[in-house]
């Protein structure tokens, strides 16, 4: 272990990405101390190059480095510390996990932004609790004008998840049809690849923290339509407990029906836009424009995911024989394999 303990990370609790690493500290009891809110700003730590939530600080030469980006603090914390791994040891498992793990953070998080700064109840909560993560103490006459000031700027960047007019039916339909295959595939589980988490698990669990836990609009479509998925998200919180053995995970020629479903809504939905968001940024052009579902999808070019795009393809490239032939089974007939 070459980490000093307990590690540091900076982070909210309204941040699924937070939520998300939070959980995969927890389950693979790795120590930690949390900075959030006025002991975040008093703990004198190194800036991020990129200001994002969370940030680890993990041991460098001269002191601490200021880490952000879970998917590779992930597989960072795999070297640093043994045992209770969240990566599958079969590569095709794994790479599956690597790509349902980018579904969730960069296609369910569009769902988590839209829902949280489009809906009136929504706006008004999270407007109200997010300043109050920095000054638990603050008066109402205090937070009122933070309030506003947090709403105005996280409204004014829906754009950078493509939520707009002409998008909002697609993400909505988008995340109802997830919920419904996702609570399916809970049944056969209750984790993705079997009876113990993977990384996908805890980046599902990151933004569902918010659209079933937290924003008013989402979390009642979620304790309707799936409680379920409800109830999974408050025990993924710390499975600290709970104790993986070799064979949890699902074997390759056993994967259950409902993953294929799970990834037929990736093809359908993630695919389409991530390629198409790709191919802009190629070409410098000013506007995504595909269509999802047979509806139109219009969105701004968003560089980092097409840089997501890239490493989803270098890990598809590094499979080779039965693991690529596994993989292109599973994914054969989802919409997935249009990535590669
Ligand atoms: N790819 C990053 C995404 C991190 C991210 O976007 N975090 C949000 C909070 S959930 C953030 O810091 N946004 C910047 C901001 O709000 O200024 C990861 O997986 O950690």
């Amino acid at each position: 272990m070459s980490m000093s303990q307990p590690i540091a990370l900076r982070g909210a609790p309204g941040s699924p990405y937070t939520r998300k690493m939070l959980a995969v500290l927890r389950y693979r009891r790795i120590p930690y101390r949390f900075l959030v809110g006025l002991w975040a700003q008093n703990a004198g730590l190194p800036a991020p190059k990129v200001d994002l939530l969370p940030t680890f600080y993990f041991d460098a030469d001269d002191g601490l480095e200021a880490v952000v980006d879970s998917t590779p603090i992930i597989r960072r914390l795999e070297e640093d510390a043994m045992g209770r791994s969240v990566i599958p040891d079969d590569t095709a498992l794994a790479f599956l996990d690597y790509l349902l793990e980018d579904y969730a953070d960069e296609w369910l998080t569009k769902a988590m932004f839209h829902y949280r700064w489009w809906y009136e109840p929504d706006i008004e909560l999270a407007g109200e609790i997010l300043p109050r993560w920095r000054d638990l103490t603050a008066s109402a006459a205090v937070i009122e004008p933070r309030a506003q000031t947090v709403r105005d700027r996280q409204i004014g960047r829906l754009y950078v998840v493509g939520s707009n007019d002409v998008t909002a039916p697609v993400i909505e339909a988008s995340y109802r049809r997830f919920l419904q295959r996702f609570d399916e595939h809970i049944g056969n589980g209750p984790f993705l690849f079997g009876t113990r988490p993977a990384a996908a698990d805890f980046g599902l669990f990151g933004q569902l923290t918010q659209l079933a836990a937290f924003d008013p609009t989402p979390a009642k479509l979620t304790a309707d339509a799936a409680p379920r998925v409800l109830a999974w998200v408050q025990t993924v919180d710390d499975l600290s407990g709970l104790e993986p053995r070799e064979d949890d995970w699902t074997p390759r020629d056993s994967l259950p029906a409902t993953l294929q479903e799970l990834l037929a809504e990736v093809g359908r939905t993630y695919v389409p836009v991530m390629l198409a968001n790709a191919q802009a940024i190629d070409t410098g052009a000013e506007q995504v424009e595909t269509e999802v579902d047979g509806q139109p999808w219009l969105q701004r070019p968003f560089p980092y995911q097409a840089k997501c795009l890239q490493w989803v393809r270098q890990e598809y490239a590094r499979l080779d024989g039965d693991d690529r032939e596994c993989v292109d089974t599973t994914l054969a007939g989802t919409g997935c394999e249009a990535l590669f």
